[in-house]
């Protein structure tokens, strides 16, 4: 068996596939001749469409537990693990919050989950995890089976798009609020709703197309919603201050522009981003963001209100005052970055192409050289993320359409904090 095997962990239920997708590398390639699925209108971002109850809109909550099918894969006793320590038994090893995540002791939570990308923790240590192409929202409580929880209205999966990324409210215990941004029939967008009730959108007219869809969405330490978008194969909105696409965006929790952005009344925070999909805050709240290349240099940039990150007039390094300069880079062969996650002093890169996790050493606010961790092990490597003890997750993506996919795909692997 490949990768890490299955070992006291449990399944998330089968879940339908959404048809072929073209088989290629790391959602990092930009091609003028890719189909795209819709250039959408750009319309300014802050459509207050709301939706109510009893509207026509398809309103698909799933009752908890109604399908919660997913069967304990156990292994035995481990009579097949070769030896592998790295693979944890029966009961989670805990976690020190006050330690730093040991990729040495990767233990796996969750098997046959469908193209997971968002993930997002509850107060109480579970997660949700979004599965891009059926839509479905999943809650993952360590140890039991993962349960669908959610089905977000009006996905529209196709290549790069679908359910995309997550956000918990960081009021959730008042409020009850969970976040989801997601390809809808001819745009991106974000909504926001409480389990078991209908969505509100709160964002919309974000460019969608078959690649750059963007989608991670976060709040920062100030309690505003940030949003990496992408470019939607138009390099040129990324430059457009009047687009929501090829940004970082800063929203309040209500989908307005967040007050305090670079120009009152816009949503754009930075621009001049290809397609972001990783954010992360280091302890002292700097930002920094993860962005695809298009075949030459990744980047990871530490954003700054109103800076111009110079796509597509530059890619990679670019070393003029016009623009900023990432602060590293990879061959878009190696890394390919989704989420990016910061826990101590180390930002944590999941590489969907590179198939590895990166860590980068993070000191006020520099990054050193980047070490490639878990290299031919798990596979495409989509989300990462810090658990409220301290532990590191991390998903897989190699069901994604581009990836071999292995016995017990795709997974989300837990690292106890040591
Ligand atoms: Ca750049």
């Amino acid at each position: 068996m490949r990768g890490i095997p299955p070992f006291g962990t449990v399944s998330a239920t089968a879940a339908p596939r959404s048809g072929d997708r073209r088989r290629g590398y790391g959602e990092q390639h930009h091609s003028s001749s890719e189909q795209q699925r819709s250039y959408g209108e750009q319309r300014w971002g802050f459509g207050r469409s709301r939706w109510r109850t009893g509207t026509s809109v398809p309103l698909r909550v799933i009752a908890a537990g109604l399908l919660a099918l997913g069967a304990v894969t156990a292994c035995g006793d481990g009579a097949d693990r070769s030896g592998d320590s790295r693979v944890v038994a029966t009961s989670l090893a805990p976690s020190s919050s006050s330690g730093v995540p040991d990729l040495d002791a990767g233990q796996d939570l969750v098997h046959g989950l469908d193209a997971p990308w968002g993930l997002a923790f509850l107060p109480d240590g579970s997660a949700l995890v979004a599965e891009r192409d059926t839509g479905r929202i999943l809650r993952v409580v360590p140890g039991t089976a993962a349960e669908p929880v959610y089905a977000v209205p009006e996905v529209a999966a196709a290549g790069e798009g679908g359910l995309l990324g997550l956000a918990v409210s960081p009021n959730y215990a008042e409020d009850r609020y969970v976040y989801a941004y997601f390809t809808a029939a001819d745009e991106n967008r974000i909504v926001r709703f409480r389990l078991g009730e209908p969505p509100t959108v709160i964002f919309s007219g974000i460019a969608a197309a078959s690649i750059h869809d963007g989608g991670r969405i976060a709040f920062g330490p100030d309690g505003m919603l940030y949003v990496g978008t992408g470019d939607a194969s138009r390099p040129a909105l990324s430059q457009d201050p009047s687009s929501p696409n090829g940004k970082i965006l800063r929203l309040t929790p209500d989908g307005d522009p967040a007050p305090g952005n670079p120009t009152p009344g816009s949503p754009v925070y930075s621009l001049g981003h290809r397609n972001v999909q990783g954010l992360a805050w280091d302890s002292a709240g700097r930002l920094f963001a993860a962005e695809f290349g298009r075949n030459r240099a990744d980047e990871i940039n530490l954003i700054e209100p109103g800076r111009n990150y110079g796509w597509p007039e530059v890619e990679g390094v670019g070393g003029g005052d016009r623009f900023v300069d990432p602060l590293v880079t990879w061959d878009t062969s190696e890394a390919s970055p989704s989420g990016v996650a910061i826990a101590g002093d180390i930002l944590y890169v999941a590489a969907l192409r590179g198939e590895r996790l990166w860590t980068v050493p993070l000191r006020d606010g520099a990054l050193g050289t980047p070490t490639a961790r878990l290299a031919d092990r798990l596979g495409r490597l989509r989300t990462v993320a810090v658990a409220p003890d301290g532990a590191l997750w991390l998903t897989t993506s190699n069901t994604d359409g581009r990836g071999d996919v292995r016995a017990g795909d795709d997974r989300i692997v837990r690292f106890p904090a040591r």
